[in-house]
């Protein structure tokens, strides 16, 4: 364990690093297609790979269309969908990428198409064929595509959704009361991403207590308000519903809302408490609210719609972070492309009502202040977190953050000894982290401004964390190029925040973690119930050996390492407790 004293340089040179794309190794899914691994923020663009296993029709053959077969159509596609989609989206009308419709493909024409995607571009395009992650005849291949109509991948209403829709134990079956001995309100929810599972780990002993199926690649857990019930919702759409009282804790019911998806969350107003569940997804892109005891789908919309300031039509805003708001029966949805923030009352799902507050576009990871009252969410792409009120329903500022594409996952709060409550995100494209007050009522001068940036390990952060009891706030950065720094973790002291550049104390996690092969990264911190533990996933490829590393939070030491051949590709945690009451 080391102290810095100043990291301003060297965080400079790595976020340098990161800009020019120079030696960002791996992509970001440790296993999955080398999803644009020039640039660790182009490496977090999505991938839709359920939506690529989908077989597409070739579009009926148009004067000037370029030979292609079927199975090349598809082979295309499936690239299309896993590498590119992301940015131009998944119908090529263009999202934080630019459109690819055919009347402007066609303009550009088959060879600009391919020395394009051969070479890449400054503005952020993989230079796919250089870099070797395409062959030529692939390249050759990707170049013809887009002059096609775009493939129209299949819808998802609701038949589909209750063909999907399965309910394993029924709520009548369930036990009535807790029937394991397990401290549910310390357990961890541990996605294991490649293994298409989670692991849930006792707190307080370390223990695996379960590890069960859910869907691919699942991205994160949610509870229900009375912390009962855990919902996980994976890259494939499917929310799958855990029943944390049985004994050993299994899955009650299931359904599949569309064929990509990131999020998941349940109804958390007092006397509206696991009444309801609601998902997002990226494709089709539509929520869905379902039964929140037996997951069966009863209302679903569609996101598609204008985007908030040009008013011009997108057809595939996907839905980014759902929370559930403490001061209303209502579901707060952020739409990406459109740019928009959706209050959704679920009072009475035949006469809905949404407030639709125009927010700021490519919205997407987010988390409430301190008191509940605030979610702040980031709109990535544009450099901004936008603040709502979620009591008055309205966004009350939007914050520039000073850094390069802010990810705060939910952000993390804290009473700075200068400044009082405040929220602090990390950034992808740079070492910096800001303090955003968050106090309208207690420091009205600094509320919704930015009080101080603080600069970590380098680029390539994803997540934030401290805890009410805990006197520090520690950030990862997964996604930097230099294994020294994916590999460890930044601690700063509350405390120390009155200096103006706060030293920090820089965690080895990889290192303690002991793991002789690969090149883990470390990611995501998330506390222990009583906020005295903080524990880091050290995420490994899938074949090779994972870990979990618990922090003491008050001497900054090591705890104990977490290792089982049943962690494969750890990465978000949910303890139990934090998670349902928002604590972070
Ligand atoms: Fe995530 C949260 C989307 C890649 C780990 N991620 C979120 C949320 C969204 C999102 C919209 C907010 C959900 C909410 O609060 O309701 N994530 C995406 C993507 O589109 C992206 C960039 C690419 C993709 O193809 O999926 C992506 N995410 C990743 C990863 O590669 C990570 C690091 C590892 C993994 O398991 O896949 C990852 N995302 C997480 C985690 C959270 C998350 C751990 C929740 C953080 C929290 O504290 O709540």
């Amino acid at each position: 364990m080391i102290s810095i004293p100043t990291t301003r340089t060297l965080g400079g040179a790595l976020a340098a690093a990161l800009v020019l794309g120079l030696g960002a190794g791996g992509a970001l899914a440790q296993n999955a297609p080398k999803e644009h691994a020039s640039t660790p923020g182009a490496a977090y663009e999505p991938s839709l790979n359920t939506l690529a296993q989908i077989g597409v029709e070739l579009p009926g053959r148009k004067p000037g269309d370029p030979v292609m077969t079927p199975a090349e159509y598809n082979r295309a596609n499936t690239i299309y969908f896993e590498r590119c989609a992301g940015c131009h989206g998944v119908l090529r009308k263009g999202a934080t990428g630019k459109p690819l419709t055919p009347d402007i493909t066609r303009e550009l024409g088959y060879e600009h198409l391919k020395d394009f995607i051969t070479y890449g571009s400054p503005a952020g395009m993989p230079n796919w064929g250089t870099s070797g992650e395409l062959t030529d005849e692939e390249v050759d291949m990707m170049a013809r595509y887009p002059l096609l109509d775009p493939a129209a991948p299949p819808e998802w209403g609701m038949p589909e959704m209750r063909a999907s829709w399965k309910v394993i134990v029924p709520p009548e079956k369930r036990p009535t009361k807790k029937m394991n001995d397990i401290d549910i309100d310390n357990l961890f929810s541990v996605t294991l991403r490649d293994a298409g599972q989670v692991a849930l780990i006792d707190g307080g002993t370390y223990e695996i207590k379960a590890v069960i199926d859910t869907g691919y690649a699942v991205h994160i857990s949610r509870l229900s308000a009375s912390g009962r019930y855990l919902f996980t919702i994976g890259r494939d759409a499917k929310v799958t519903m855990i029943d944390l009282w049985m004994d050993p804790p299994a899955t009650v019911a299931e359904v599949k809302i569309g064929t990509e998806a990131r999020s998941v969350e349940t109804s958390k107003m007092k006397s509206w408490e696991d009444k309801y569940a609601i998902a997002g997804a990226y494709w089709p892109p539509q929520w869905v609210i379902m039964d929140g005891e037996t997951l069966e789908p009863l209302k679903i919309k569609s996101t598609r719609g204008m985007i908030y300031d040009e008013q011009t039509y997108h057809p595939e805003p996907r839905v980014a972070s759902i929370v559930a708001s403490h001061f209303r029966p209502e579901f707060v949805a952020n739409v990406k492309e459109t740019g928009k923030t959706l209050m959704i009352d679920y009072t009475d799902l035949k006469n809905l009502r949404i407030t639709e507050i125009e927010t700021e576009r490519f919205l997407h990871d987010g988390g409430f202040n301190s008191t509940g009252r605030y979610f702040l969410v980031a709109a990535n792409a544009r450099g901004k977190v936008a603040v709502i009120d979620t009591k008055e329903d309205k966004l009350v500022a939007l914050v520039e953050t000073g850094g390069q594409t802010p990810h705060p996952g939910r952000g993390a709060n804290f009473v700075h000894p200068v400044y009082g409550p405040v929220w602090a995100t990390s950034h992808l494209g740079d070492e910096s982290v800001t303090l955003i007050g968050t106090d309208p009522e207690g420091h009205p001068d600094n509320a919704w401004k930015v009080v101080q940036t603080l600069y970590g390990l380098g680029g390539g952060s994803l997540f934030v964390k401290t805890h009410p009891k805990s006197h520090h706030l520690y950030v990862d950065a997964p996604l930097n190029p230099d294994p020294e720094v994916s590999g460890s973790v930044a601690a700063f002291r509350i405390e120390d925040m009155t200096q103006e550049e706060p030293e920090y104390t820089v965690l080895p996690i990889a290192e303690w973690a002991g793991i002789a092969e690969g090149q883990p990264r470390v990611v995501q911190g998330e506390f222990n119930r009583e906020g005295t533990e903080i524990w880091f996933s050290v995420w490994n490829a899938s074949d090779k050996e994972s870990a979990i590393v618990v922090v003491d939070d008050k001497t900054l030491t090591l705890k104990k390492v977490i290792k089982d051949p049943r962690l494969i590709t750890p990465t978000g945690k949910f303890n139990v407790y934090n998670t349902r009451h928002d604590v972070y």
